[in-house]
């Protein structure tokens, strides 16, 4: 098995897109918590982002969520966020909040929501151009609630018309990525409920559209690190929501609830290809922190990928790949399980040290003062939520 020194310069390069809505409230449908010190503005969002970089060296980029972050000037919301240290990453539409949409909006009956549904997405291309934003993600909340409420079929193709609509107004340099999700808030059917629906609208736009897994967003049992490797092999994995879950979409921290599914899945990455610094693929987490502080929960959450990528990493392939041609079925297996297996904590502190960063993020935030001030200091105005 290579050493955890073979494989530390291949962590240099790694890097974890946050998002906004992880900074602001957030809870169930029952209720939705306030806590101290959550962010009044976008602005108070992307500071905290910026802490979670300079605490972990992993997060260069926050991912915003329109209209959630809507603001006026774009071109000084990128300066400010520069300012602080990183970079606006994706941009993520929203067509489930307005009431027009309560029965669709890329793929509805009615034109005229059909056309507010893909101009609110023309508003996001042009936020990405002041951004400097590459990616444009869609995930649809689309769907129906009872059998016969809606035609399915005709859906589809209202949902290939729509997004060709947008993919013709992307620039060369911008993707679009298509997100799917088994269910909810649609309870019957959901108009991108899986990675083959998605797979075959972006195939049909072109070499810009991709494909969005997240993690959270599958049937329980779902093989996902296979859907990983099946999308690498066809060149349309753009990016990945990373979270985990128990249930359905729980939104919790990712590697908590199955962190050898996050190894299974980082060496699917891996092995793909889809781990190289030039690879295409966008690693986002995609969570909420109802009721634990989000900072420290974006902090973990960060921590957790790069544990698990290290793990992946020092998979020993070659003897891998030599006791798979030999058929030897335990070999094999227990070739996997010897890198799951190792501790690399010791060995990443150490190497964030060498890099000029704490070893322990969690313990350097936590000693920073940064959570007591941002406490004192937002009190007055009205906390976000999402
Ligand atoms: C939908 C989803 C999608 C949204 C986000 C807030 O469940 O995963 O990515 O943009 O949650
Ligand atoms: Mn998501
Ligand atoms: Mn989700």
């Amino acid at each position: 098995m290579p050493t955890f020194e073979q494989i530390s310069q291949q962590l240099d390069h790694q890097a974890i897109e946050v998002p906004s809505w992880a900074y602001g409230n957030s809870g169930t449908r029952f209720k939705v918590f306030g806590s101290a010190g959550t962010p009044r503005t976008v602005q108070e969002k992307i500071a905290d982002a910026a802490a979670v970089h300079r605490f972990t060296g992993l997060a260069p980029k926050v991912a915003l969520h329109i209209p959630w972050d809507k603001v006026d000037d774009y071109a000084a919301l990128t300066a400010y966020a520069a300012e602080q240290g990183v970079q606006i990453g994706t941009i993520n539409s929203n067509t489930f909040q307005d009431d027009d949409y309560k029965l669709g909006g890329l793929t509805h009956h009615d034109p005229v929501i059909r056309r507010k549904a893909i101009d609110h997405h023309l508003e996001c291309l042009q936020i990405m151009d002041a951004t400097g934003s590459q990616d444009l993600k869609i995930w649809l909340a689309d769907g129906s609630n009872y059998p016969g409420q809606a035609d399915m079929r005709s859906r589809q193709d209202r949902l290939a018309e729509s997004l060709a609509a947008i993919y013709a107004e992307l620039k060369d340099d911008q993707r679009l990525v298509l997100e799917y999700k088994i269910f909810e808030p649609a309870f019957y059917h959901t108009d991108v409920p899986d990675w083959g629906t998605a797979l075959v609208q972006v195939q049909a736009l072109g070499e810009k559209a991709m494909v969005c897994l997240d993690t959270g967003h599958h049937a329980p049992s779902t093989n996902v690190e296979f859907i990983v490797a099946q999308l690498l092999r066809l060149g349309r994995l753009g990016s990945f929501d990373f979270n985990s879950r128990f249930y359905a979409d729980d939104d919790l921290i990712v590697g908590s609830a199955d962190p050898f599914q996050l190894f299974r899945i980082m060496f699917e990455v891996v092995r793909g290809g889809g781990y190289a610094a030039d690879s295409g693929v966008a690693f986002m987490l995609d969570q909420c922190h109802n009721v634990e502080k989000k900072i420290p929960g974006q902090i973990r959450s960060v921590l957790n990928v790069q544990e698990m990528t290290s793990r992946a990493l020092m998979v020993d392939t070659e003897s891998l790949a030599a006791a798979q041609q030999a058929g030897d079925v335990l070999g094999a297996h227990e070739v996997f399980m010897d890198a799951f297996y190792t501790d690399v904590r010791a060995d990443l502190a150490a190497w964030r040290e060498t890099r000029g960063l704490p070893a322990s993020p969690m313990r350097a935030y936590a000693e920073s003062g940064y959570q007591e001030t941002i406490e004192a200091d937002r009190v007055g105005g009205t906390q976000l939520s999402w």
